[in-house]
């Protein structure tokens, strides 16, 4: 045995990165816990026993994390999020790890293949887009930046749908992802908190003689913990996401028995664990759904009894709880923690009401992701009332202290105590939720510089006029490990071999270095391999599971996104439209070859989407069975977009589309994921392409339309999109075409709700920027035929996005938001 063989077999099986103790863990880990033997194996058995065996590393991490944060009772970010779409795990713990590499040559060794193993991998589908890519994008930096932090959320068991194409139409069809179990998360039995719903409130007379109130819910819900070890890069440090489950209280059935509802006692149980069952697949606004207010109140009350239980164990005393947790609500969903923890603090831990109102207003920051009005976060007071009887009462009480600051502040202004109330009395008494969150937070804050001067100007400006210090920006970011690394290891190892070292991946402004080399024929050279490599894979890819290949030496042009109006996927299909008419009528016209590649999601019951996306088969079917034009012009759809077939999508694009209308999308992250990639973006300013526009230089962005000063103006002044259309000719036959019956074999009705919508309200003025769009495309399509221009454009891309890595966004929210230091976890041999 050599020495290297007799050092490897020395290490501990649970433990070791070595090879031999990879190797063995492997066999180990398929016989012990999956119970076969390799000849029998099927490919997801040998997904679990490799992700046990990278399990049992991070667990001695994470366990070592824990006990340190406890020793040193250390501050803690606690983030509150309905959603995580954290991914696939395996291959980014790898990473985290160190031991990509290795883990490589033991599945070889094992006669398997490590992309085999990853593909069999179900991803945990626990958000809708956006705004849970965030959340997960946020743990990996939290945990890289060594900053003690729990995710608190719900493990959905049904996710967000998976979605089949038929006919060109969007089928959902459920998300199983726990069907094969998931090595991934360890349940904790025994550490549920009860949750009550429901019943009502009452006053009672305490043992000191001191009258108090209390509620008596009328059912109970258990919440379960989930835990799932969140690893930093290169460090030891682990961090905790950890998702509750609902549950009956066992008690249940007992009850039930003894009284003889056996029927009731099931029924019971069932609606208890209906709670985390399913994810609600709208990606932005939700209307009145009781379910979802229980889910909301479900997760936040689990995740405040845990951190109060937390802190009594460490301090004996809740009076420093603000002290030793920044809770970050992510959006409205979780905002109830401000009246729970109100609840918690005054009815459970007798607290004054004045101790604890400090106590709350210091613990919590709000974070705003839309400024879409009708994705602003309302509820029926009646449904609140029903559901959360006490926590009403406790609403008012925040509410009526609030508007006597307010009445001081501002002597004689009722009409604006009505507009900042925490209850909307205009239309059906409501409670909203942004008021409830920006009244009990020490900071608010946007995730772009234009969102959160937006903010104030708009639906904040009341509570900027009051409190202006609470407002911040902290722009988006995303991690590069993930969106880097784990999707393009081609590329993340040309850049480390053209910089010199790797580390940029924890650096991100260091990609800086590769600006020097933007112009050097070697590596734009190997760059353009790199890509083209990628676009190849994924041409395979969407050939196996379209049937349609797409030619990797097109201009790859890709929107990929949740399908929304806002987003407009329907101003690049007016495009394509156009193109295909100018094709037809000037055969001869020079193009540059391109494939038009959409993927995205459309909620359910969100109708228009769901034809916009029956609007790109459409168009691609009639464009791509028509030779006239085939050398030139291309649309594909990828099914089923999410994080996986997201990293799929990021390395192969040539062409990023980010043409919202200015002013609707807050930030958008996937702007990021593809300029990284070395993308280009053609895009319109809004949300963060206006700072992505100016750290890459405006001569690498394209772009055009509208800002949202002149959308705002041009709206005040009547937008008359008929107007437009009768007065642009080439607007007017693309729009005309579709309305033909050309894209759907005659039939003149299947699209008119798109058309005549355009034409007579638009409400996202695709019409006003058409023209600009359209010729800024051209310029796009003339630049792609300089390849050595194209590239260096693509390498700068690349070169100056360091700003936008998830690890700058949460540095800054950890000093100008959070206070928190880093705590380093040694891993001590
Ligand atoms: I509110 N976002 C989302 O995905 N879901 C939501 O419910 C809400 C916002 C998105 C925004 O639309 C994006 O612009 C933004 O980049 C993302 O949240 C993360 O901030």
């Amino acid at each position: 045995m050599s020495q290297a063989a007799k050092q490897d077999a020395n290490e501990p099986t649970r433990t070791g990165l070595s090879r031999g103790a990879l190797k063995r863990a492997v066999l180990d880990n398929l016989f012990y816990v999956m119970g076969r033997f390799p000849e029998v194996a099927s490919a997801s058995d040998r997904y679990s026993a490799v992700a046990y065996t990278v399990r049992d590393r991070l667990l001695e991490r994470w366990i070592r994390t824990a006990r340190y944060y406890k020793e040193r009772n250390s501050r803690t970010v606690c983030y509150l999020s309905a959603e995580y779409l954290p991914g696939p795990h395996l291959l980014n713990n790898m990473l985290n790890l160190g031991i990509t590499r290795t883990a490589g040559e033991v599945a070889r060794e094992l006669g398997a293949d490590l992309a085999e193993i990853r593909e069999t991998e179900e991803e945990p589908g626990l958000g809708n887009g956006g705004l849970g890519r965030l959340a997960a994008c946020y743990m990996d930096s939290l945990a890289t930046l060594q900053i003690p932090a729990i995710g608190y959320g719900i493990r959905y068991e049904f996710g967000i749908f998976d979605q089949v194409i038929v006919d060109g139409w969007q089928v959902e069809k459920g998300d199983t992802w726990l069907r094969n179990g998931n090595p991934w998360e360890i349940p904790r039995p025994k550490l549920t908190f009860p949750v009550g719903f429901g019943g009502r409130a009452e006053h009672y007379t305490d043992k000191h003689g001191v009258i108090r109130r209390r509620w008596l819910p009328d059912l109970m819900v258990n919440g379960v913990a989930y835990d799932t070890p969140i690893m930093g890069y290169g460090v030891t440090n682990g961090n905790l996401l950890r998702l509750w489950k609902s549950e009956a209280p066992e008690s249940f059935n007992f009850q039930a028995f003894n009284v003889g509802d056996y029927y009731g006692a099931v029924h019971a149980k069932i609606e208890a664990e209906t709670l985390s069952k399913v994810l609600y697949p709208n990606d932005e606004p939700v209307a009145g759904k009781e379910l979802r207010l229980k889910q909301q109140y479900f997760f936040v009350s689990c995740s405040l009894q845990d951190m109060i239980r937390l802190q009594l164990r460490n301090a004996g005393t809740l009076d420093r709880f603000h002290e030793k947790y920044a809770i970050q609500l992510n959006d409205t969903h979780p905002a109830l923690a401000i009246v729970e923890l109100m609840r918690l603090l005054v009815d459970e831990h007798f607290m004054s009401w004045e101790q604890a109102w400090e106590i709350t207003r210091n613990s919590c920051h709000f974070t705003n992701h839309t400024l879409l009005p009708e994705a602003l976060e309302t509820w029926p007071v009646a449904l609140f009332e029903r559901l959360l009887p006490r926590h009403l009462e406790i609403l008012y009480e925040i509410n009526r202290r609030f508007l006597d600051e307010v009445r001081v502040h501002f002597l004689n202004d009722e009409e604006r105590v009505a507009r900042m109330s925490l209850i909307d009395e205009s239309d059906g008494r409501k409670v909203r939720m942004a008021h409830l969150a920006a009244v009990g937070s020490r900071a608010i804050n946007g995730v772009a510089e234009l969102h959160s001067s937006l903010l104030k100007t708009t639906i904040m400006r009341d509570f900027h006029d009051l409190w202006p210090e609470r407002f911040h920006n902290v722009t988006n970011g995303v991690t590069p490990r993930r969106f880097m690394v784990v999707s393009n290891p081609p590329l993340a190892d040309l850049i480390s071999d053209t910089c010199g070292h790797a580390d940029w991946i924890r650096d991100m402004r260091r990609l800086r270095e590769l600006e020097a080399h933007a112009d050097d024929a070697g590596l734009q050279g190997r760059w353009r391999e790199v890509k083209t490599a990628a676009k190849g894979a994924l041409s395979d890819w969407l050939g196996q599971h379209t049937g349609f290949r797409p030619d990797p030496e097109t201009l790859f042009d890709v929107q990929a996104k949740r399908i929304h109006e806002y987003k407009r996927q329907h101003l690049n299909l007016l495009h394509i439209v156009w193109l295909y008419e100018h094709l037809k009528q000037n055969p001869n016209a020079e193009l540059t070859p391109r494939t038009f590649i959409f993927g995205g999601k459309a909620a359910p019951g969100y109708f228009m989407a769901k034809l916009i996306i029956r609007l790109i088969h459409a168009i691609g079917e009639v464009i791509n069975s028509d030779p006239q034009v085939n050398g030139f012009l291309r649309v594909a759809f990828m099914p089923d977009f999410n994080v996986k077939n997201g990293q799929r999508l990021y390395p192969a694009a040539d062409l990023s589309e980010q043409i919202s209308l200015a002013g609707k999308e807050a930030s958008g992250t996937g702007n990021m994921k593809f300029a990284m990639n070395g993308t280009l973006t053609i895009g319109t300013l809004d949300g963060a392409n206006i700072e992505l526009r100016d750290e890459v230089g405006h001569d690498n962005f394209y772009l055009f339309g509208m800002t949202a000063e002149e959308v705002q103006q041009r709206q005040a002044e009547g937008y008359r999109p008929w107007e437009l259309y009768h007065g642009d000719a080439q607007l007017r036959s693309a729009v005309d075409l579709i309305a033909s019956g050309l894209f759907s074999h005659g039939d003149t009705e299947l699209f008119r709700p798109i058309t005549e919508n355009l034409i007579h309200s638009d409400p996202f003025m695709v019409l006003a920027d058409f023209h600009a769009y359209q010729e800024r495309q051209q310029e796009v399509d003339r630049a792609y035929r300089d390849p050595n221009h194209w590239t260096r454009m693509s390498i700068l891309n690349t070169a100056r996005i360091g700003k936008f890595s998830s690890d700058r966004a949460i540095a800054e929210y950890a000093k100008k938001i959070w206070q928190i230091e880093p705590a380093p976890v040694e891993l001590a041999d």
